[in-house]
């Protein structure tokens, strides 16, 4: 990262970094590299960067190619799963297009069982993720991230020892204390950068195809804006819980800041869900360490889903939440069903607002969005 660029110039070159990862992608496989593609925070990542595997974030927040899968599945299923199959069956997403493998998970039941269908035209490799944490989750787990490993040694004739296994520990856990250390600029008050900014350099991340790069990056980025100092006025301060967001939804984002206030932390996936906590570098088992770590993700799939609760209480209290945001896909049930959770948490424990926002991929609700979110903002 160049630090003779300014702020904005920067993050747009994070929001635009899913376009050069186009680009880069088609280097990655004239190389003969690996390319492994994603759904989900719940694949274990160490595994890639222990064979020096590529792992490209799948396209799925766009409407676009909705229609087409409408075809094949109901409408009123989870606009990320109609528009991830979409993407897969059109040929549309060149990081689909080049994976040599798909890797699912049994999260929610539209994206296992859409999963099924994605393996007529796709190599599809589905680990089985237990809905509960305990110890016999973890054990079940453990022996999933195995036959992951010997998945990937198979289709790409290698060998991953454990202590590969253990560079990609290290690897991944360089880049998630990184990744902390540059969202928390956002515990300052006023916030020095605006959530979007925040989210499309967190986004852009995750389409850089060396993990070891990462730290340097976001650490000159933390620099920057630390040395630019925080020149706006103290805004209400909201958590955005709930769905991945971005792409599409970053419409929900825009909504809150054009309403006054600023989104200061992203407790969802796109966000600290699965950067909070590291994997165990003690653990001499590292299939347990690995297990341990992504068992504890606070995904709605997990019932009961205390780990959520304790992201977001300590989050709340980090960095002084005036009220939370708890956006929805339309048909999502287990984030839907889990609002009432959380919304009791909110308000009886934390004693701040909340709100839960219902949202899709199309624009039609923009309007209806800002005037709820103007609301709720004003309230504060
Ligand atoms: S670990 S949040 S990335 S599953 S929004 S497809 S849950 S119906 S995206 Fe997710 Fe992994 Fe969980 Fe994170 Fe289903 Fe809901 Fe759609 Fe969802």
């Amino acid at each position: 990262m160049e630090l003779r660029k300014n702020l904005p110039e920067i993050f747009e070159e994070f929001a635009e970094g899913r376009q050069n990862a186009f680009l880069n992608v088609k280097k990655i496989k004239d190389a003969d590299k690996p390319v492994i593609g994603i759904f989900c925070t719940y694949f274990p990542q160490e595994l890639a960067v222990a064979m020096d595997a590529a792992v490209v974030s799948l396209c799925a927040t766009s409407d676009e190619t909705i229609p087409a899968a409408e075809q094949d599945l109901p409408k009123n299923l989870c606009p990320l799963i109609k528009s991830s199959y979409g993407f897969g069956k059109t040929d549309k997403c060149p990081f689909f297009y080049f994976s040599d493998i798909v890797v699912g998970e049994t999260t929610c039941d539209g994206k296992k069982k859409m999963y099924e269908y994605m393996a007529e035209f796709k190599p599809v490799h589905i680990m089985e993720l237990p809905n509960r944490v305990s110890e016999d989750g973890i054990t079940l787990y453990r022996n999933e991230i195995i036959r992951m490993k010997e998945k990937l040694e198979e289709v790409f004739g290698i060998t991953i020892t454990e202590e590969d296994i253990r560079r990609g520990i290290r690897v991944k856990n360089a880049e998630r204390d990184a990744l902390k250390r540059f969202y928390s600029v956002m515990k300052a008050d006023p916030a020095p950068i605006t959530g979007t900014d925040l989210l499309n350099a967190m986004l852009g991340t995750t389409f850089h195809f060396n993990r070891e790069e990462i730290p340097a990056q976001m650490d000159a980025l933390v620099e920057k804006i630390k040395a630019e100092g925080t020149k706006g006025e103290k805004k209400p301060r909201i958590m955005l819980t709930g769905c991945p967001t971005g792409g599409a939804t970053m419409k929900v984002v825009k909504a809150i800041e054009d309403s006054g206030a600023s989104v200061v932390c992203f407790e969802n996936c796109s966000g600290a869900k699965a950067v909070e906590e590291n994997v165990d570098e003690s653990n001499p088992d590292v299939y347990d360490a690995l297990a341990r770590k992504y068992i504890n993700i606070g995904c709605s799939c997990m019932s009961p889903n205390d780990n959520r609760i304790k992201l977001m209480g300590e989050m709340i209290d980090e960095y002084r939440v005036d009220g939370v945001i708890d956006m929805e896909l339309q048909a999502c049930h287990t984030y839907a069903v889990e609002g009432l959770r959380i919304k009791r948490f909110v308000n009886g424990e934390k004693g701040i607002p909340y709100m839960q926002l219902e949202t899709d991929y199309s624009q039609a609700d923009v309007g209806q969005l800002t005037t709820r979110v103007a609301a709720f903002v004003e309230m504060l």
